[in-house]
Protein backbone atom coordinates (compact mmCIF):
# COMPACT_ATOMS: atom_id res chain seq x y z
CA UNK A 1 0.00 0.00 0.00
CA UNK A 2 1.09 3.65 -0.93
CA UNK A 3 -0.36 5.87 1.69
CA UNK A 4 -0.50 9.91 1.70
CA UNK A 5 -0.93 11.46 5.38
CA UNK A 6 -2.33 14.84 5.41
CA UNK A 7 -1.98 16.30 9.22
CA UNK A 8 -1.70 19.88 11.33
CA UNK A 9 1.75 19.36 12.34
CA UNK A 10 1.63 22.01 15.24
CA UNK A 11 1.89 20.42 19.38
CA UNK A 12 -1.75 18.61 18.87
CA UNK A 13 -3.67 15.46 19.36
CA UNK A 14 -4.49 15.33 15.26
CA UNK A 15 -0.87 15.29 14.26
CA UNK A 16 0.54 12.91 16.94
CA UNK A 17 -1.97 10.53 15.91
CA UNK A 18 -1.74 11.40 12.53
CA UNK A 19 2.23 10.57 12.95
CA UNK A 20 2.38 7.39 15.32
CA UNK A 21 -0.29 6.05 12.97
CA UNK A 22 1.27 6.55 10.06
CA UNK A 23 4.74 5.34 11.21
CA UNK A 24 3.25 1.92 12.79
CA UNK A 25 2.03 1.55 8.86
CA UNK A 26 5.10 2.01 7.81
CA UNK A 27 6.51 -0.54 10.19
CA UNK A 28 4.23 -3.09 8.45
CA UNK A 29 6.11 -2.53 5.65
CA UNK A 30 3.56 0.20 3.74
CA UNK A 31 5.43 3.13 1.80
CA UNK A 32 3.64 6.74 4.26
CA UNK A 33 4.04 9.92 2.45
CA UNK A 34 3.28 12.59 5.50
CA UNK A 35 2.83 15.99 3.95
CA UNK A 36 2.41 19.20 6.10
CA UNK A 37 3.67 23.06 6.44
CA UNK A 38 6.40 21.85 8.55
CA UNK A 39 7.79 18.39 9.71
CA UNK A 40 5.22 16.59 12.29
CA UNK A 41 7.11 17.20 15.72
CA UNK A 42 6.49 13.61 16.41
CA UNK A 43 7.98 12.58 13.40
CA UNK A 44 11.12 14.61 13.58
CA UNK A 45 12.28 12.91 16.89
CA UNK A 46 12.00 9.40 15.43
CA UNK A 47 15.40 7.54 15.50
CA UNK A 48 17.31 8.07 12.03
CA UNK A 49 17.34 4.18 11.46
CA UNK A 50 13.37 4.04 12.10
CA UNK A 51 11.62 3.41 8.37
CA UNK A 52 12.91 3.90 5.14
CA UNK A 53 9.50 3.84 4.28
CA UNK A 54 8.54 6.93 5.47
CA UNK A 55 8.73 10.17 3.70
CA UNK A 56 7.93 13.79 4.35
CA UNK A 57 6.66 16.59 1.87
CA UNK A 58 6.69 20.54 3.05
CA UNK A 59 3.83 22.13 1.59
CA UNK A 60 5.24 25.57 1.16
CA UNK A 61 2.73 28.62 1.56
CA UNK A 62 3.26 31.04 -1.57
CA UNK A 63 2.73 34.77 -0.45
CA UNK A 64 1.45 37.43 -2.80
CA UNK A 65 0.46 40.91 -2.33
CA UNK A 66 -3.32 39.83 -3.33
CA UNK A 67 -3.66 37.26 -0.83
CA UNK A 68 -3.74 38.57 2.57
CA UNK A 69 -3.44 35.26 4.02
CA UNK A 70 -1.83 31.70 2.96
CA UNK A 71 -3.93 29.70 0.76
CA UNK A 72 -3.41 26.73 2.64
CA UNK A 73 -6.02 24.68 1.10
CA UNK A 74 -5.43 24.59 -2.47
CA UNK A 75 -0.95 24.54 -1.76
CA UNK A 76 -1.93 21.36 0.26
CA UNK A 77 -3.96 20.07 -2.54
CA UNK A 78 -1.11 20.68 -5.03
CA UNK A 79 1.20 19.06 -3.22
CA UNK A 80 -0.72 16.22 -3.01
CA UNK A 81 -1.30 16.23 -6.82
CA UNK A 82 2.94 16.28 -6.73
CA UNK A 83 3.11 12.93 -4.42
CA UNK A 84 0.15 11.00 -6.29
CA UNK A 85 1.69 11.41 -9.41
CA UNK A 86 5.60 10.97 -8.24
CA UNK A 87 5.02 8.36 -5.75
CA UNK A 88 2.00 6.55 -6.78
CA UNK A 89 -0.25 6.78 -3.96
CA UNK A 90 -3.78 5.59 -4.12
CA UNK A 91 -4.89 6.74 -0.22
CA UNK A 92 -4.92 9.75 1.39
CA UNK A 93 -5.35 9.99 4.87
CA UNK A 94 -6.91 12.69 5.43
CA UNK A 95 -6.73 13.53 10.05
CA UNK A 96 -8.63 16.79 10.92
CA UNK A 97 -11.16 17.26 8.57
CA UNK A 98 -10.36 21.19 8.12
CA UNK A 99 -8.86 21.98 5.48
CA UNK A 100 -7.15 18.19 4.59
CA UNK A 101 -10.05 16.91 3.92
CA UNK A 102 -11.31 19.59 1.36
CA UNK A 103 -7.51 19.26 -0.10
CA UNK A 104 -7.60 16.09 -0.70
CA UNK A 105 -10.95 15.66 -2.27
CA UNK A 106 -9.94 18.30 -5.06
CA UNK A 107 -6.43 16.09 -5.14
CA UNK A 108 -8.81 13.32 -5.96
CA UNK A 109 -10.68 15.07 -8.81
CA UNK A 110 -7.68 16.25 -10.51
CA UNK A 111 -6.01 12.93 -10.27
CA UNK A 112 -9.22 10.11 -10.52
CA UNK A 113 -5.76 8.35 -8.56
CA UNK A 114 -6.79 8.31 -4.71
CA UNK A 115 -9.41 7.11 -2.68
CA UNK A 116 -9.94 9.70 0.57
CA UNK A 117 -10.49 8.21 4.14
CA UNK A 118 -10.88 11.22 6.99
CA UNK A 119 -10.46 10.73 10.41
CA UNK A 120 -12.15 13.59 12.64
CA UNK A 121 -10.65 14.32 16.10
CA UNK A 122 -12.76 17.13 17.52
CA UNK A 123 -12.94 21.21 17.14
CA UNK A 124 -12.89 19.94 13.52
CA UNK A 125 -16.27 19.47 13.70
CA UNK A 126 -17.32 20.66 17.51
CA UNK A 127 -16.68 24.55 16.93
CA UNK A 128 -14.56 24.97 14.15
CA UNK A 129 -16.63 22.86 11.69
CA UNK A 130 -19.88 24.57 13.12
CA UNK A 131 -18.60 27.76 12.94
CA UNK A 132 -20.85 29.50 9.77
CA UNK A 133 -17.42 30.00 8.02
CA UNK A 134 -16.98 26.26 7.34
CA UNK A 135 -20.18 24.30 8.18
CA UNK A 136 -20.96 23.98 4.37
CA UNK A 137 -17.57 22.92 3.27
CA UNK A 138 -16.71 20.85 6.54
CA UNK A 139 -20.13 18.69 5.96
CA UNK A 140 -19.89 18.61 2.03
CA UNK A 141 -15.95 17.60 2.91
CA UNK A 142 -17.45 14.45 4.76
CA UNK A 143 -19.99 13.30 2.71
CA UNK A 144 -17.56 13.21 -0.34
CA UNK A 145 -14.54 11.35 1.94
CA UNK A 146 -14.58 7.70 0.31
CA UNK A 147 -15.08 6.93 4.19
CA UNK A 148 -15.18 8.83 7.41
CA UNK A 149 -13.76 7.97 11.29
CA UNK A 150 -14.32 9.63 14.15
CA UNK A 151 -11.93 8.87 17.39
CA UNK A 152 -14.89 8.48 19.82
CA UNK A 153 -18.41 7.64 19.88
CA UNK A 154 -19.07 10.97 21.38
CA UNK A 155 -17.50 12.68 18.25
CA UNK A 156 -19.11 10.23 15.77
CA UNK A 157 -22.68 10.99 17.10
CA UNK A 158 -22.26 14.85 17.26
CA UNK A 159 -21.33 15.08 14.07
CA UNK A 160 -24.31 13.30 12.66
CA UNK A 161 -26.13 15.23 14.63
CA UNK A 162 -24.86 18.57 14.36
CA UNK A 163 -23.99 18.41 10.83
CA UNK A 164 -27.16 16.75 9.65
CA UNK A 165 -24.65 14.01 8.35
CA UNK A 166 -26.13 10.83 6.47
CA UNK A 167 -22.87 9.11 5.54
CA UNK A 168 -21.54 6.72 8.14
CA UNK A 169 -18.69 7.07 10.89
CA UNK A 170 -16.58 4.42 11.98
CA UNK A 171 -15.65 4.73 15.63
CA UNK A 172 -11.39 4.09 15.83
CA UNK A 173 -9.93 4.77 19.05
CA UNK A 174 -6.55 6.95 19.68
CA UNK A 175 -3.82 4.81 20.45
CA UNK A 176 -1.12 4.36 22.72
CA UNK A 177 2.56 3.05 23.01
CA UNK A 178 2.24 1.22 26.28
CA UNK A 179 6.42 0.45 26.04
CA UNK A 180 7.44 3.61 25.70
CA UNK A 181 4.52 5.61 28.07
CA UNK A 182 5.64 3.87 31.05
CA UNK A 183 6.28 5.01 34.78
CA UNK A 184 10.05 6.72 34.75
CA UNK A 185 11.93 5.73 37.82
CA UNK A 186 14.31 7.77 37.50
CA UNK A 187 15.10 9.97 40.96
CA UNK A 188 17.30 12.47 39.40
CA UNK A 189 14.97 13.49 36.35
CA UNK A 190 12.19 13.75 39.07
CA UNK A 191 14.39 15.70 41.11
CA UNK A 192 14.77 17.83 38.57
CA UNK A 193 11.09 19.48 39.40
CA UNK A 194 10.09 18.36 42.70
CA UNK A 195 11.42 17.33 46.48
CA UNK A 196 11.05 13.68 47.16
CA UNK A 197 8.17 14.68 49.54
CA UNK A 198 5.91 16.88 47.28
CA UNK A 199 3.46 15.31 44.76
CA UNK A 200 3.57 15.85 40.83
CA UNK A 201 0.31 16.94 39.01
CA UNK A 202 0.15 17.06 35.39
CA UNK A 203 -1.10 18.88 32.58
CA UNK A 204 -0.70 18.51 28.79
CA UNK A 205 -1.90 20.52 26.08
CA UNK A 206 -1.54 23.09 23.25
CA UNK A 207 -3.38 25.98 25.78
CA UNK A 208 -6.20 26.91 23.90
CA UNK A 209 -9.46 28.14 25.62
CA UNK A 210 -11.10 24.80 25.41
CA UNK A 211 -8.68 23.48 27.91
CA UNK A 212 -9.23 25.85 30.26
CA UNK A 213 -5.86 25.75 31.94
CA UNK A 214 -7.47 28.79 34.52
CA UNK A 215 -8.81 25.53 36.34
CA UNK A 216 -5.98 23.73 36.15
CA UNK A 217 -4.12 26.16 38.22
CA UNK A 218 -7.16 26.98 40.27
CA UNK A 219 -7.67 23.17 41.14
CA UNK A 220 -3.51 22.99 41.79
CA UNK A 221 -3.44 25.83 44.45
CA UNK A 222 -6.65 24.23 46.31
CA UNK A 223 -4.65 20.64 46.30
CA UNK A 224 -1.04 22.31 47.08
CA UNK A 225 -2.62 24.61 50.24
CA UNK A 226 -2.79 20.96 51.98
CA UNK A 227 -0.18 18.84 50.79
CA UNK A 228 2.73 19.31 49.24
CA UNK A 229 2.61 19.08 45.75
CA UNK A 230 4.00 20.44 42.10
CA UNK A 231 2.50 21.13 38.93
CA UNK A 232 3.61 20.85 35.42
CA UNK A 233 2.22 22.90 32.74
CA UNK A 234 3.45 21.14 29.47
CA UNK A 235 2.89 22.30 26.27
CA UNK A 236 1.82 26.22 25.07
CA UNK A 237 -0.66 28.53 22.97
CA UNK A 238 -2.72 31.30 23.71
CA UNK A 239 -4.03 30.47 27.54
CA UNK A 240 -0.54 30.26 28.54
CA UNK A 241 -0.06 33.94 30.10
CA UNK A 242 -3.33 33.99 31.79
CA UNK A 243 -2.58 30.37 33.59
CA UNK A 244 0.53 32.41 34.48
CA UNK A 245 -1.56 35.43 35.83
CA UNK A 246 -3.86 33.23 37.60
CA UNK A 247 -0.41 31.30 39.35
CA UNK A 248 0.46 34.60 40.35
CA UNK A 249 -2.92 36.00 42.09
CA UNK A 250 -2.93 32.42 43.85
CA UNK A 251 0.23 32.64 45.17
CA UNK A 252 1.62 29.35 43.78
CA UNK A 253 4.07 30.27 40.85
CA UNK A 254 7.06 28.87 42.91
CA UNK A 255 5.40 25.44 42.77
CA UNK A 256 4.02 25.80 38.82
CA UNK A 257 6.77 25.01 35.78
CA UNK A 258 5.78 26.14 32.78
CA UNK A 259 8.01 23.90 30.36
CA UNK A 260 6.49 24.57 27.16
CA UNK A 261 6.49 22.36 24.71
CA UNK A 262 8.95 19.82 26.15
CA UNK A 263 9.94 17.07 23.08
CA UNK A 264 9.67 13.68 25.86
CA UNK A 265 6.37 14.49 27.12
CA UNK A 266 6.76 10.50 28.26
CA UNK A 267 9.37 11.29 30.85
CA UNK A 268 7.20 14.02 32.70
CA UNK A 269 4.24 11.62 32.54
CA UNK A 270 6.53 8.95 33.68
CA UNK A 271 7.39 11.28 36.76
CA UNK A 272 3.85 12.15 37.75
CA UNK A 273 1.05 11.19 40.26
CA UNK A 274 -1.87 12.90 38.67
CA UNK A 275 -3.21 14.27 35.29
CA UNK A 276 -5.40 17.20 35.00
CA UNK A 277 -7.90 17.71 32.09
CA UNK A 278 -10.57 20.13 33.17
CA UNK A 279 -11.35 20.90 29.30
CA UNK A 280 -14.90 22.05 27.79
CA UNK A 281 -14.25 19.88 24.82
CA UNK A 282 -12.18 17.19 24.41
CA UNK A 283 -13.70 14.23 22.00
CA UNK A 284 -11.07 11.64 23.59
CA UNK A 285 -8.28 13.04 25.41
CA UNK A 286 -4.92 11.82 24.13
CA UNK A 287 -2.30 13.12 26.51
CA UNK A 288 -4.82 11.54 29.28
CA UNK A 289 -4.36 8.18 27.80
CA UNK A 290 -1.15 8.52 27.53
CA UNK A 291 -0.58 9.53 31.47
CA UNK A 292 -2.73 6.61 31.99
CA UNK A 293 -0.31 4.49 30.26
CA UNK A 294 2.19 5.79 32.63
CA UNK A 295 -0.20 4.31 35.56
CA UNK A 296 -0.91 7.99 36.37
CA UNK A 297 -4.41 8.57 37.50
CA UNK A 298 -6.57 11.27 35.64
CA UNK A 299 -9.08 13.78 37.34
CA UNK A 300 -10.83 15.26 34.28
CA UNK A 301 -14.31 16.95 33.50
CA UNK A 302 -17.00 14.74 32.33
CA UNK A 303 -17.23 16.23 28.71
CA UNK A 304 -16.95 14.26 25.21
CA UNK A 305 -15.53 11.57 24.42
CA UNK A 306 -13.48 11.42 27.95
CA UNK A 307 -15.70 9.36 29.70
CA UNK A 308 -14.92 6.36 26.54
CA UNK A 309 -11.37 7.09 27.73
CA UNK A 310 -11.37 7.44 31.41
CA UNK A 311 -13.14 5.40 33.86
CA UNK A 312 -14.67 7.32 36.91
CA UNK A 313 -13.75 5.63 39.85
CA UNK A 314 -11.85 3.49 38.93
CA UNK A 315 -8.67 4.99 36.44
CA UNK A 316 -9.44 8.48 37.84
CA UNK A 317 -12.34 10.80 38.24
CA UNK A 318 -14.63 12.56 36.35
CA UNK A 319 -16.35 15.66 37.69
CA UNK A 320 -18.52 18.98 36.38
CA UNK A 321 -17.36 20.93 34.39
CA UNK A 322 -15.34 24.01 35.74
CA UNK A 323 -15.79 22.33 39.59
CA UNK A 324 -12.45 22.76 40.53
CA UNK A 325 -13.60 22.40 43.99
CA UNK A 326 -14.53 18.58 43.44
CA UNK A 327 -11.66 18.07 41.01
CA UNK A 328 -9.23 19.01 44.17
CA UNK A 329 -11.19 17.19 46.78
CA UNK A 330 -10.84 13.94 44.57
CA UNK A 331 -7.05 14.54 43.62
CA UNK A 332 -6.74 15.02 47.55
CA UNK A 333 -8.51 11.37 47.70
CA UNK A 334 -6.18 9.99 45.93
CA UNK A 335 -3.24 11.38 46.72
CA UNK A 336 -4.23 11.17 50.74
CA UNK A 337 -4.90 7.45 50.64
CA UNK A 338 -1.90 4.97 49.04
CA UNK A 339 -3.93 2.12 48.59
CA UNK A 340 -6.61 3.45 46.64
CA UNK A 341 -4.23 5.32 44.75
CA UNK A 342 -2.02 2.27 43.75
CA UNK A 343 -5.52 0.15 42.86
CA UNK A 344 -6.28 3.78 40.22
CA UNK A 345 -2.73 3.43 39.12
CA UNK A 346 -2.73 -0.23 37.97
CA UNK A 347 -6.34 0.22 36.59
CA UNK A 348 -5.27 3.22 34.30
CA UNK A 349 -2.23 1.15 32.99
CA UNK A 350 -4.85 -1.94 32.81
CA UNK A 351 -7.16 0.27 30.82
CA UNK A 352 -4.76 1.84 28.57
CA UNK A 353 -3.20 -1.63 27.42
CA UNK A 354 -6.67 -3.61 26.91
CA UNK A 355 -8.82 -0.91 25.27
CA UNK A 356 -5.77 0.94 23.32
CA UNK A 357 -2.95 -0.73 22.46
CA UNK A 358 -1.58 0.06 19.00
CA UNK A 359 -2.20 -3.98 18.82
CA UNK A 360 -5.60 -2.99 18.87
CA UNK A 361 -6.04 0.14 16.77
CA UNK A 362 -3.46 -0.30 14.43
CA UNK A 363 -5.30 -3.45 12.13
CA UNK A 364 -8.51 -1.67 12.34
CA UNK A 365 -7.21 1.72 10.53
CA UNK A 366 -5.30 -1.09 8.28
CA UNK A 367 -8.64 -2.62 7.96
CA UNK A 368 -10.15 0.40 7.21
CA UNK A 369 -7.91 1.17 4.34
CA UNK A 370 -8.15 -2.03 2.49
CA UNK A 371 -11.99 -1.72 2.82
CA UNK A 372 -11.36 1.49 0.81
CA UNK A 373 -9.15 0.70 -1.79
CA UNK A 374 -11.15 -2.16 -2.19
CA UNK A 375 -14.69 -0.51 -3.18
O1 LIG B 1 -9.71 19.14 17.81
C1 LIG B 1 -8.75 19.71 18.30
O2 LIG B 1 -8.80 20.49 19.23
C2 LIG B 1 -7.44 19.45 17.71
C3 LIG B 1 -6.88 18.15 18.09
C4 LIG B 1 -5.45 18.42 18.20
O3 LIG B 1 -4.79 18.43 17.15
O4 LIG B 1 -5.01 18.69 19.31
O5 LIG B 1 -7.34 17.60 19.33
C5 LIG B 1 -8.36 16.66 19.23
O6 LIG B 1 -7.79 15.48 18.74
C6 LIG B 1 -7.10 14.67 19.68
C7 LIG B 1 -6.57 13.44 18.94
O7 LIG B 1 -7.58 12.72 18.35
C8 LIG B 1 -8.02 14.31 20.81
O8 LIG B 1 -7.35 13.49 21.74
C9 LIG B 1 -8.50 15.59 21.50
O9 LIG B 1 -9.44 15.25 22.48
C10 LIG B 1 -9.14 16.51 20.50
N1 LIG B 1 -9.38 17.81 21.11
C11 LIG B 1 -10.60 18.30 21.35
O10 LIG B 1 -11.62 17.69 21.09
C12 LIG B 1 -10.66 19.62 22.01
Amino acid sequence: MKLAVLCHASAGGSGVVATELGVAVARLGHDVHFLANQMPFRLSMLPHDCCDNVYFHQVGAYSYPLFDQPLTTLNTANALVDVILEHGTTLTHAHYAIPHATSALMARDMTAQTKVMTTLHGTDVTLVGLDPGFRHSTKYALERSDHVTAVSHFLAQHTLESLKLEVPIQVIYNMVDTDRFVKNADKRFRARFAHPDEFILVHVSNFRKVKRTEDVIATFAKVSSELPARLLMVGDGPERAPALELAQKLGVMGRVHFLGSFPNVESILGISDIFLLPSSQESFGLSALEAMSCEVPVVASRTGGIPEVVTHGESGFLCDLGDTDDMAAKVLELLKDSEKYARFSANARARASSHFHENIIVPQYVGAYLDVLER
